[in-house]
């Protein structure tokens, strides 16, 4: 989804004054992409569909523990020098936007067929910088381990930030990202969702050229509209967490979200359950106990343990499915988002000048939990991450933590200031207003 739904947004933004048509792979591995991709083409009838197939893909060679996204990537990249020139042919396609997770197999398919080729890269500036950097990081580090890593004019990512499977030359994960780095300079230019107010250093360094010399235009047009799909259903159908978080007062509930996955011990989610409680705070928890949605079939009372949901009844809502975090952002009764910091979901909160208190899991989320401190939207112990071997985060440290930026308000302040300058960027005359414009005339050129 952290995929798909900047895809979206970017297809429906270009599509007043483009023909846009959206390439969907099929089939999808979660039932949420299926659910985004139909409601996409049924609200928006303007943007086309265009069905991508998956070439035969054996996936024997991969660890049975592969992570099965990685591995639809992987079989999406092998598809790609088969099939997608034909798809674009028949689309009467005049420039292409491809996900960073294909760039180094759809630039060179795109060079053949003569269309201008550009990357929406769809995680931080912060990580567009290290993804750039990194291939010339591996060459002059010549097979040593994965340290800290300095990326010219923008800043250093400790060894503990950089995504963990980059620490490992094998992994399918970094084989990938090594060859889509290499390829992005050859790209006619790249899309961030991003703006100054989050991430200034790395969004001029990639811009001048500090991060590599002659690389292509970089277009920050952060952050990307939310798409609203319209559900029809009267106000009275609403889901449940909607209805009582709209009888909630303002800026009341922690919102608790670690994005589509699961990647969290049992224990420890029993400890966050103790700690929200603990807390005294009303909050909204969407739990996930697998990696893909279709597999979830876990019980939430025995997950977050014996009485816990009818201890919090009314002052707490746990979601095990998925939410309309784009609603429940907007909704005013929110007062701090509890975030694994997926890219997406920063931005949101940016957009909607929440604070965020962050616990990065994995993946390029520690990078992004590193904008967050930064940028002043929220906070960030660095302790705090799944992936870490430091043990625990105890009900404790989370009660206190929470109870501490609830009321917090200076960076309440800092996070009002994120939002009026994500505004600003993204109305008539702003930066992002403005890139984006610059882009779709370059595609006119
Ligand atoms: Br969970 C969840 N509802 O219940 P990120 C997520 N989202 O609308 P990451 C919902 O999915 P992945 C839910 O608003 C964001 O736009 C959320 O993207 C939306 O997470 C998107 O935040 C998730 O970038 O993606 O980890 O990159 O969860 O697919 O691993």
């Amino acid at each position: 989804m952290g995929h798909l739904v900047p895809f979206s947004r970017l297809a429906v933004a270009l599509s007043p004054s483009c023909d846009v048509s959206v390439a969907a792979v099929l089939p999808t591995v979660s039932s949420a992409e299926s659910a985004h991709l139909d409601a996409l083409f049924a609200a928006f009838p303007a943007v086309r569909r265009l069905d991508f197939p998956l070439a035969p893909f054996d996936a024997s060679e991969f660890p049975a523990s592969a992570d099965p996204f990685f591995l639809r990537f992987e079989a999406m990249r092998r598809s790609v020098p088969l099939l997608l020139g034909p798809i674009l042919a028949g689309a009467g396609a005049s420039a292409l936007v491809t996900d960073i997770a294909l760039a180094s197999v759809v630039i060179p398919v795109a060079k053949e067929l003569r269309l201008p080729c550009y990357v929406l890269f769809t995680a931080s500036a912060a990580m567009l910088s290290l993804c750039v950097h990194f291939p010339a990081y591996l060459d002059a580090n010549a097979g040593g381990s994965v340290g800290d890593v300095d990326i010219p004019g923008v800043y250093r990512i400790p060894k503990a930030s950089v995504p963990q499977a980059l620490h490992d030359p094998n992994h399918l994960f970094t084989r990938q990202f090594v060859a889509n780095g290499r390829m992005l300079a050859t790209s006619d230019g790249i899309l961030v969702n991003s703006i100054d107010a989050l991430e200034p250093e790395p969004i001029a360094a990639l811009q001048d050229g500090s991060v590599a010399t002659g690389f292509p235009p970089v277009y920050s047009v952060g952050p990307l509209a939310p798409v609203s799909f319209p559900s029809g259903e009267p106000a009275k159908n609403q889901p449940p967490y909607m209805r009582w978080l709209e009888a909630q007062p303002a800026r009341s509930v922690v919102y608790v979200s670690f994005g589509s996955r699961k990647a969290i011990s049992r224990d420890q989610l029993r400890e966050l359950a103790a700690g929200l409680e603990v807390s005294g705070h009303r909050f909204l928890w969407v739990v996930k106990s697998t990696v893909v949605d279709r597999d979830d079939d876990a019980d939430l009372s025995e997950m977050l343990g014996q009485g816990f949901l009818e201890r919090v009844q009314g002052r707490g809502m746990v979601s095990k499915g998925w939410v309309e975090q784009e609603e429940v952002l907007k909704q005013g009764a929110v007062g701090l988002f509890v975030s694994h910091c997926g890219w997406n979901s920063v931005t949101e909160a940016a957009a909607g000048g929440l604070p965020v208190l962050a616990w990065p899991r994995f993946g390029d989320q520690r990078v992004n939990a590193g904008v967050v401190a930064r940028s002043g939207l929220g906070v960030w112990c660095d302790r705090w991450s799944w992936e870490g071997e430091e043990g625990m985060v105890s009900r404790e440290e989370i009660a206190e933590k929470v109870k501490a930026v609830m009321a917090d308000e200076a960076v309440s302040k800092k996070a009002a200031g994120v939002r009026d300058a994500a505004a600003k960027a993204v109305a008539d005359g702003g930066s992002s207003h403005g890139n984006l414009a610059q882009f779709v005339q370059r595609c006119r050129d």
